[in-house]
């Protein structure tokens, strides 16, 4: 097959590439690098350093023989990504090229308008660009579990149900997010299902849960393969923090109560994931939700996890329970409907002690690298007095 992955420099996008380049398909890459301007305007570095894209695909295609090709631009340049779709004609589209960090998105005014045009005109223009050179291509995007918040009754996979005044329709499901990040995924997938209502499109939303993980296969089989892993207050999630935070002997960050529950995956199941909706394709005007998670936690069972696995580490791991810097709930029912994806073939890889260990394991090699300044939360979301 002929891939196009939008955000293949990123966490989850550089990994993607591997594994369907490993797999003999014909892989392109394409990221502006925003990312990495974004690191340098906070001053927070991943915790093992990464090379250039260049040079990590010059490195796959020594470990390999495998090319990978790289287009290097601007998604929201209608022109650029049309010039790429038109070349490369591919029958998959994996879209992770967003700014994919709820606190950065709170920062500020010019945060918030940046995420969402961002976020929102690079999908339309994508939309377009398919519409145009490639309109039976399959889109595969990112969405986010948080697009559904927390409601207080069961979330299904995209589509609800709804009776109403004895008459009966399925509606996209509603949505109440909690930051402007998560509200431009929201804005996408609107936009997602009116262009496969209209243009035929087929398309795939994956609301992706919290990820995570270090790496996967692939992107262990070199130093300089890694992919870019955070655990600073803005681009880190927070098992990944945890982890981190443990390593260095700091108290697990555990914002409030730390009854927050979320939907949550190893990075080896994303890439699972995404491979099982590209080969297991959404039909022309079909626009297909699935939810991508194989376990919830709350944020003190995650903790409570940790500090297992520091002290099988000889740690002593202590948490904090600090002001909660977001307005989210604290203590909520949360059961999010999670099969579709299990029914295409997905063999989740779940948190076992055994994942833990081998993760903290990994944090305690790179300790020295971390920059102890850039972990305690500075994005607030309550109205400035
Ligand atoms: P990331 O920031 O590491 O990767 C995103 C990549 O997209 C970056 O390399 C960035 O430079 C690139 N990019 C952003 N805007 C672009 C543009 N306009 N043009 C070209 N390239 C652009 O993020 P990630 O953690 O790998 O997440 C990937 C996707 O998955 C995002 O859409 C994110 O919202 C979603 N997601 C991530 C998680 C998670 O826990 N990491 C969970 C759910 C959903
Ligand atoms: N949290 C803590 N302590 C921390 C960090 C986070 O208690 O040190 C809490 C947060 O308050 C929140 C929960 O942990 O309740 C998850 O926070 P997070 O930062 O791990 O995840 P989130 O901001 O939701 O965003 C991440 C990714 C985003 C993706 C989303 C999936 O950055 O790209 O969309 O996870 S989901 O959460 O399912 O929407």
């Amino acid at each position: 097959m002929r891939i196009v992955i939008l955000g293949g420099d990123g966490y989850l996008g550089w990994p993607t590439a591997l594994h369907f380049s490993s797999r003999g398909d014909e892989v392109v890459v394409v990221d502006n690098f925003s990312k990495r301007r974004w690191e340098l305007e906070d001053g927070i570095e991943p915790l093992i350093p990464v090379p250039t894209l260049h040079r990590r695909i010059i490195k796959w295609k020594e470990k390999t023989g495998a090319d990978i090709q790289l287009q290097v631009g601007d998604i929201c340049n209608h022109r650029f990504l049309y010039k790429v779709l038109e070349k490369f004609r591919p029958d998959a589209i994996i879209h992770y090229g967003e700014q994919p960090s709820a606190p950065y998105s709170m920062q500020s005014r010019e945060n918030a308008v940046y995420t969402q045009i961002n976020n929102v005109s690079g999908t339309l223009n994508l939309l377009f660009a398919m519409r145009r050179y490639c309109p039976e291509a399959h889109l595969v995007k990112l969405g986010t579990m948080g697009e559904y918040g927390t409601p207080n009754i069961d979330i299904e996979e995209g589509w609800l149900t709804v009776t109403h005044n004895g008459r009966q329709d399925t509606v996209l499901y509603p949505k109440r997010p909690g930051s402007f990040y998560h509200l431009s995924k929201v804005h996408d997938s609107n936009n997602i299902e009116f262009a496969c209502r209209i243009w035929d499109l087929a398309a795939t939303d994956l609301n992706q849960g919290v990820v995570y993980g270090l790496g996967t296969d692939h992107s262990d089989i070199d130093s300089e393969l890694h992919t870019s892993f955070h655990y600073d207050h803005v681009f880190g999630t927070v098992l990944n923090r945890f982890l981190v935070q443990a390593a260095i002997g700091m108290p697990l960050t555990v914002y409030g109560q730390g009854g927050q529950t979320r939907g949550f995956l190893n990075i080896t199941d994303t890439i699972q994931c995404v491979a099982l909706a590209v080969d297991k394709p959404a039909k022309p005007k079909e626009f297909r939700v699935m939810n991508q998670f194989t376990e919830q936690f709350s944020v003190a069972m995650l903790a409570a996890k940790v500090q297992a696995a520091g002290s099988r580490a000889g740690l002593n791991v202590k948490l904090d329970h600090i002001e909660n810097p977001r307005i989210e709930m604290e203590s909520h029912y949360f059961n999010a409907k999670h099969s579709k994806l299990v029914d295409l073939g997905l063999k989740p890889h779940l948190l076992t002690d055994e994942t833990l260990d081998s993760m903290l394991s990994v944090a305690l090699r790179y300790r020295d690298n971390v920059k102890a300044d850039t972990i305690m939360p500075t994005v607030t979301w309550a109205q400035k007095k």
